[in-house]
């Protein structure tokens, strides 16, 4: 039975009291008028005197030209009605319903048509009103142009009024009224895994409707403020800068994916509406998709989550490979301020034997925090600084975001408008807004002549030994004091041709910045891969980057909301994610920050960040007794890295996440399809992380079969409850009986082996390579079995003859 809600859900979309960038003035208590005065001042403080003159100018701008927006003239409402016609295309079938209650006949500009067409790759996609796959920026290979290529062994069958669509692993059945239903298995008498209702067009938006059982769990729509399970809210699909802080329920955040996992008895399967146009879902008793000025085109791809989630990222890419030391500690703020100051603290991790693999570069290091314009006073030498750094194995990672200054003094500018790559206004000047650096223009990166140009400006960077970029505020974000903190609806788009407004070019701008990124960064650098993380997307951007929480408030709350955030973004495709630890706008405790640090040691993104001006917050910042709390966390997180990094490779081939909701173990179990206070970290692991204050033991709810805890050695077995100490130094994490977990001790790979419990376990598997680059990997597999004494041991399959790997028994093996 559906648990009653441990974090409750978002209220339907309502336009906030401030919108735009200065969302952030919402004071915690709405009612109190100090608070309200105090966040004020806090946001000029922040963006500063002029630019908050200019956010005010720029509101002022921006909503007289969306009241002028010209909408086409309102067409009539739309509605499939009678079934005329089923004709057979390849991989699929295309139907032709009447208009409502009229006849086809002499009416054919009112017919509505509906194409159903099996993918060679798994799924089905779906077009009403003429939509086909393409063009859409979220399929990979975009630019080619190819539709996803079709199954070879479709079927068309009638029965009664119905038509059936299939392949052998899948069938549509399209009833008369317009109505859909799916099902696992090709004869149309599987049991259903989804019912869609009959869209609707009313003149501006679809809407589009999905039955939802009552046992079902909707996870993923990108970066949310959410509960892991999404019903009860109302999500939109616009990309918007959360301003600076977020609480549970804000929404939209700066990733809307238009994907979701619907996990139920009858079976899962994954949903993506492919529109970049905004538009909303609702998930209550039935899934309502809203699309405005948009088409209606998804996809449906059933199977088990792993299954769903690898047709998912065969459609829109597999997500890029981090190199190894993207899955090390990663140690940020805003405001490192100097070469000097990064390299004081750098010293001190040193001094302190604390392991570190990079360092981040907020905006602090730019002139006047305009993008690719080092500051050669505070960072006079960067090539000596990386190259310094690399000796230590430390990474710099360096900050890109997309708004330009409007200056010709400014190299950046100069060149773009040269190049002639800036977004236009609808008159046909300079689409202008308010950023960082103050009155900003924004390049066009749907047009393929901008992206070129935009991939080129790495250049300096990467010839400095910058290993990784930041791409942030790339929603695109624009400082407006009220209404909505973006471009205007009417800003002109390439479109790669075809010409288009920011309506349609919103979504999918940070996506198309990270295409330029990544190929930029590719060739400038062709042996190593690109590592960019991205505060903005859209379905896709796992091709290119990873992202992080973005602007997490401080609380316990934000902790919770930093573990279904990245859960979720898993479901959506987003594989590589996790949050600033101890959340980005105020200082936490000391035990908000261990359990913070605890709890992103087990993410896949594992880095300390926050806003300039709070106290720097380093694992020795809180002083000795945290940072012995937080020590054994980092230390865990280098043993492990071998772990870490097959799950990469895995997520890479496969598009499974690193980190997985509890019901991967058993998605038919519905006792573990509410659990989202603990996790699955690859096929061994199960962390269950301490989430509120004054926390010192927790329950844990196993899965079937043996669990051992991983300090104490002592066996559990599931399915049940288990109560597990949680003092302030640990993080409770089980092993499934039966696994091989690959770490790394003195620079060694150690198998460490829990014998199985009743069944044979998961065994294990490890990728290694050079840890960069685009070698394929060693894969090397490991099984538990008895050997010709009757006694547990471990085989081995790769490259190499025999096992080459010291052996660690964790668990006598006679508990086995
Ligand atoms: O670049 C400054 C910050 C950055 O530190 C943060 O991580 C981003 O999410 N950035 C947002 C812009 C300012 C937010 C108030």
């Amino acid at each position: 039975m559906r648990p009653s809600r441990s974090l409750p859900g978002n209220d339907p979309v309502t336009p906030p009291m401030f919108g735009g960038w200065l969302r952030h003035l919402r004071p915690r208590s709405r009612e109190n008028v100090l608070d309200r005065t105090k966040a004020l001042a806090g946001a000029f403080q922040l963006i500063g005197w002029q630019n908050s003159l200019r956010a005010v100018r720029y509101a002022v701008q921006r909503t007289w030209l969306d009241r002028r927006l010209e909408r086409p003239p309102r067409a009539p409402s739309r509605v499939p009605g009678r079934l005329t016609a089923a004709e057979q295309v390849t991989g699929g079938a295309r139907f032709t319903f009447a208009p409502t209650g009229g006849s086809s006949s002499g009416d054919s500009a009112a017919d509505l048509t509906l194409e159903v067409r099996c993918l060679a790759a798994g799924g089905v996609f779906v077009g009403w009103d003429g939509a086909g796959p393409t063009p859409s920026y979220a399929l990979a290979g975009f630019e080619a142009g190819h539709a996803p290529a079709p199954a070879g062994d479709t079927t068309l069958a009638r029965e009664g009024d119905d038509w059936t669509v299939g392949t052998g692993a899948l069938s549509v059945t399209v009833h008369p009224s317009g109505g859909l239903t799916f099902r696992s298995g090709g004869d149309g008498h599987a049991p259903p895994l989804r019912h869609d209702l009959p869209p609707r067009w009313d003149g501006v938006s679809w809407t589009h409707r999905s039955t939802l059982d009552s046992d079902a769990a909707v996870l993923g729509l990108g970066g949310r403020s959410a509960p892991l399970d999404r019903r009860g809210g109302t999500y939109r699909l616009w990309n918007s800068d959360p301003g600076g802080t977020y609480a549970l329920g804000d929404d939209p955040l700066s990733l809307s994916i238009p994907a979701y996992l619907v996990v139920a008895d009858a079976g899962t399967h994954v949903a993506f509406h492919d529109t970049s146009f905004d538009g909303t879902v609702e998930v209550g008793e039935q899934v309502v998709t809203r699309v405005t000025d948009g088409p209606l085109r998804y996809y449906v791809f059933p199977g088990t989550p792993a299954r769903a989630l690898d047709a998912y990222t065969a459609l829109t890419g597999r997500p890029a490979l981090p190199p190894r030391w993207a899955l090390g500690y990663h140690q940020s703020r805003w405001g490192y301020g100097s070469e000097s100051a990064v390299r004081r603290i750098v010293g001190q991790f040193a001094e302190r034997d604390l392991p570190l693999s990079v360092i981040w570069l907020d905006i602090d290091h730019l002139v006047d925090n305009r993008p690719f314009n080092v500051d050669p006073r505070r960072y006079p030498d960067l090539a000596t600084l990386t190259s310094d750094l690399a000796e230590r194995g430390i990474h710099l990672v360096a900050i890109a975001d997309p708004g330009v200054a409007m200056d010709r003094r400014d190299p950046v500018f100069a060149g773009g408008l040269a190049a002639d790559v800036f977004c236009r206004d609808e008159r046909g000047g300079l689409a202008t807004g308010v950023v960082w650096p103050g009155t900003t223009v924004f390049p066009d990166f749907t047009a393929s002549r901008t992206r070129e140009w935009w991939s080129r400006l790495y250049q300096t960077y990467v010839s400095a030994g910058i290993a990784g970029f930041w791409h942030d505020m790339n929603e695109p974000s624009s400082f407006a004091a009220w209404g909505d903190g973006t471009l205007p609806l009417s800003t002109r788009h390439d479109l790669d041709g075809r010409g288009g407004d920011h309506r349609e070019a919103h979504n999918v701008y940070a996506l198309l910045l990270n295409h330029a990124g990544f190929d930029g960064v590719r060739r400038l650098r062709p042996d190593r891969r690109p590592y960019l993380l991205s505060r903005s997307g859209f379905a896709g951007l796992q091709r290119y980057a990873g992202t992080w929480s973005g602007d997490i408030g401080t609380a316990w709350e934000g902790l919770r909301i930093s573990l279904s955030f990245t859960l979720g973004l898993g479901c959506s495709g987003m594989p590589y994610s996790g949050p600033d630890i101890g959340g980005f706008d105020a200082h936490p405790s000391a035990e908000l920050y261990v359990r913070w640090f605890q709890l992103a040691s087990y993410l896949p993104f594992f880095r300390v960040h926050c806003a300039a001006s709070l106290p720097h917050r380093e694992p020795w910042a809180f002083g000795p007794e945290v940072l012995g709390q937080v020590r054994p966390a980092l230390t865990e997180r280098y043993t492990l890295l071998p772990y870490w990094y097959t799950l990469a490779w895995i997520a890479h081939r496969t598009g499974t996440p690193y980190a997985r909701p509890m019901f991967w173990a058993d998605p038919a179990d519905a006792a573990l399809r509410w659990e989202d206070d603990q996790f699955l970290l690859g096929d061994a692991l199960l962390v269950a992380p301490v989430l509120a204050e004054g926390v010192r033991e927790r329950t844990v709810r196993l899965p079937a079969g043996r669990w051992y805890d991983r300090r104490t050695g002592t066996a559990h077995d599931g399915p049940g409850h288990v109560t597990v100490p949680a003092p302030l130094d640990s993080t409770p994490v089980l092993v499934r009986a039966g696994a091989v977990l690959p770490v790394e001790r003195a620079g060694s790979i150690v198998l460490e082996v829990y014998p199985p419990g009743d069944d044979e376990g998961p065994g294990g598997v490890l990728f290694t390579d050079a840890g960069d680059g685009f070698a394929e990997p060693v894969e090397e597999r490991f099984t538990i079995g008895r050997g010709d004494d009757g006694g547990l041991e471990v085989r081995y399959s790769g490259p190499a003859g025999s096992l080459p790997y010291d052996v660690d028994w964790r668990v006598p093996r006679d508990r086995g």
